[in-house]
């Protein structure tokens, strides 16, 4: 189900149109308006009736997060504070958070785009929708519940966490779309199983899965464990939140950009220099319509690429590959590019193997080491007859077989630790760190 036609599929001409419009409003409004983009602006030597046609975008000056930090908290906002109707902020690992704001409007338009999403991955009006991203500051709780609302959608607001409410849900109110991070979703599949409860037993049929990188195999394994269709979504604060982007559930083959609203463009992360089709580099967003906190070329860290080609669900917006990893947690070990993405898809065809996984990177002396510790599943603990992750022969074979896979894949040598099933860290209701970086870097 397309929610909205007219727009999801616009040709491609009179989107670009429509784009340019637009980027010449929102140009114009920052300039006017904010006086960070005013200065970066003249910086650059362009005033905004210098664009006229979209490939002017790669004249403006690019935003990156530190803007957010260095205007903490209210002085990116191009609307006086008193029209903001709602604001989010995002934790980073260090100091403020990163603040955004939404007028009346920008609730509208995100109701409107997660509403697009939830239609993309399945659902449909008069369905019960459990909502497990975590409600209150971050992003996902409320945007995804507004949308929800928006399609026809009964929601369950119950927030990230409490897995033993979220199974009551799942089994006694007919829920048949479920939202929460892809590293939430194995943690109920794993509660399911561990209490006996069957796939078949349940409702749920759509699993609308984000806010962190997964893999192919892990769908794989979430949409085997619990009977879903499981789709993509993504999305950034700094952007609007969840509904950026949507994987439609006919193709599951990148999420579409909803290029009525933003202006995607992909970079070489080191140069800037912009990249085609195709090329994974640094995704980088224009908002279009937004009044609150609109931004010009923001960094958004996360690499991808992009993919024009027409889908067959019939959306005409432009596709984006999965997040391979963000340019800020790509681990440079002995010199190479390593994603866990990466190890992710290295390891996760391996039958023996579950999906949950850790990265360890150490140096002991002068060198970096990397460990990556991945659990076994059950049944080859089992078969093991009692002996846990001893010297059995399957384990050193497994062990063997792991470490030829992630030295064709990454190109470095890695430690492999096999780990009991269970003992690695799960997510609790949000985002799954799976990088433990050791190294004291003086
Ligand atoms: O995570 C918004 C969101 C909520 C998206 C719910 C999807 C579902 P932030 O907390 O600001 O916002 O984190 C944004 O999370 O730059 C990516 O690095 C990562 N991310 C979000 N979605 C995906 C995804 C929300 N589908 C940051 N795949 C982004 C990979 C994702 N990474």
């Amino acid at each position: 189900m397309i929610w909205n036609p007219a727009m999801e599929t616009l040709p491609r001409a009179d989107l670009a149109r429509l784009q340019l419009e637009r980027l010449q409003r929102v140009a114009g409004r920052v300039y006017e308006r904010v006086p960070l983009f005013r200065r970066r602006f003249e910086e650059a030597g362009i005033t905004p009736g210098a664009i006229r046609s979209l490939d002017d975008v790669a004249r403006l000056p690019f935003t990156y997060k530190r803007d957010f930090r260095d205007e903490y908290p209210f002085g990116l906002f191009a609307v006086p504070r008193a029209d903001l109707v709602r604001i989010h902020a995002s934790s980073g690992t260090t100091g403020k958070p990163t603040v955004v704001g939404y007028t009346r409007a920008d609730i509208a338009t995100w109701a409107e785009l997660c509403a697009r999403c939830m239609a993309a991955a399945g659902a449909r009006p008069g369905d019960v929708f459990q909502n497990a991203y975590g409600y209150g500051l971050f992003t996902g709780g409320l945007g995804m519940h507004y949308g929800g609302e928006l399609l026809g959608l009964t929601v369950l607001p119950v927030s990230g966490g409490n897995t033993e409410r979220q199974i009551m849900l799942l089994q006694d109110f007919d829920v048949r779309v479920i939202a929460c991070t892809p590293s939430y979703a194995l943690t109920l599949a794993e509660a399911l199983a561990a209490r006996g409860i069957t796939r078949g037993s349940l409702a749920v049929r759509v699993a609308v899965l984000g806010a962190e990188p997964w893999t192919e195999g892990m769908r794989k394994e979430i949409e085997a464990q619990l009977g879903v269709d499981a789709v993509n979504i993504y999305g950034l604060s700094e952007v609007m939140g969840p509904g950026v982007s949507i994987e439609c559930a006919e193709a599951k083959g990148g999420s579409h950009i909803f290029e009525d609203h933003f202006l995607p463009e992909v970079v070489d992360p080191q140069s800037g220099a912009p990249l085609g089709p195709g090329q994974a580099g640094e995704l980088v967003i224009t908002t279009l319509t937004k009044e609150a906190i609109p931004v010009i070329r923001y960094r958004t860290g996360d690499v991808a690429s992009l993919n024009p080609t027409p889908c067959r669900c019939g959306r005409t917006h432009v596709r984006m590959s999965a997040v391979l990893g963000r340019t800020d947690d790509m681990l440079i070990i002995r010199g190479v590019n390593v994603y866990p993405s990466q190890v992710e898809t290295a390891l996760l065809g391996l039958p023996d193997l579950t999906p949950h996984y850790l990265l360890v990177v150490t140096r002991p002396r002068t060198l970096d080491e990397l460990e990556v510790r991945v659990e076994v599943s059950e049944s080859f603990a089992r078969g093991l007859g009692g002996q846990i992750l001893g010297d059995h022969p399957r384990v050193g074979a497994l062990t063997d077989q792991c470490a030829q896979r992630l030295r064709s894949m990454l190109g470095i040598g890695a430690q492999v630790t096999l780990a009991a099933p269970g003992s690695l860290p799960r997510s609790e209701g949000g985002k799954l760190r799976r990088i433990r970086d050791e190294r004291r870097l003086s």
